[in-house]
């Protein structure tokens, strides 16, 4: 589990827990938990350049206030930060529990902001479920960071992502939007999420955001958006999709 995006936009994530658990069946049961609140390269992650660790907070794609170097350093890139140990989210077709799914709640602090003086906004910022570490080449602008032109859309990718979209191409509803992508960057669902402004600012602009998966339900939770300013926390924004990781994801993930 981890995240993948696609620049211009800057991304800065300040906060990110995993909890996975399997529903209640067994005595099989068992929970993880990762927290983080900052981060160093020391911490148990896989980065794949050029996102990076800076300011203690993961840099999914460069960000730089420097316009004469912005052009080359901000286009076309991707990047990827996942966990470097999988995670168990279902069993094989023996286990006797062949259709018990874990549970997961993944929450983190976003910054997506474009640049003052950029002339296009980034794509956006997907949390993803992948079945291996690594970042797809060519896999910028609307691929998300999740696949390439050649192999978007096919079932063997294996990957879940819950997008926050911040730039419109043909097959999108909007410039803001979030979506529920399987295998393909052609969501399977999506929402927008107008009047929420998301993305395309031009100033620092923080939102708390949960992906939460029932296995019990099968149902994803994704994502839920509060103000990062407010002091209550205020919820902004939820979105609920049916969804079997079974029949998308690998039993054992990153
Ligand atoms: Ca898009
Ligand atoms: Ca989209």
């Amino acid at each position: 589990m981890g995240m993948a995006a696609n620049p211009i936009t800057a991304v800065v994530l300040l906060l990110l827990s995993i909890l996975a658990a399997p529903p209640p069946v067994s005595a099989k049961l068992k929970t993880t938990t990762i927290s983080f609140n900052t981060f160093t390269f020391s911490d148990p992650l896989k980065v794949n350049p050029p996102a990076t660790i800076s300011n203690d907070a993961l840099q999914v794609t460069p960000d730089t206030g420097n316009t004469a170097a912005a052009s080359s350093l901000l286009a076309n890139q991707s990047g990827r930060i996942l966990f470097d140990t999988p995670f168990q989210l279902w069993e094989g077709k023996n286990d006797t529990f062949s259709d018990r799914v874990a549970s997961f709640n993944a929450s983190f602090l976003v910054n997506i902001f474009r640049l003052k003086d950029s002339p296009t906004p980034g794509e956006g910022l997907t949390f993803v479920v992948a079945p291996d570490l690594n970042l797809p080449l060519n896999s910028s602008g609307e691929y998300l960071g999740l696949t390439n032109a050649t192999t978007d859309g096919n079932a063997s990718n294996q990957i879940l992502a819950v997008e926050l979209d911040t730039f419109q191409e043909d097959f999108d509803p909007d410039a803001n939007h979030v979506g529920l992508n399987i295998n393909s960057v052609r969501s399977n669902k999506t929402t927008s999420l107008t009047p929420l402004l998301v993305g395309p600012n031009q100033t620092a602009n923080f939102f708390n955001v949960w992906v939460q998966y029932d296995g019990v339900k099968k149902v994803i939770y994704g994502p839920f958006i509060s103000a990062f300013t407010s002091p209550c926390r205020k919820m902004l924004w939820t979105n609920l999709w049916s969804l079997n990781l079974i029949q998308c994801v690998h039993g054992r993930a990153v």
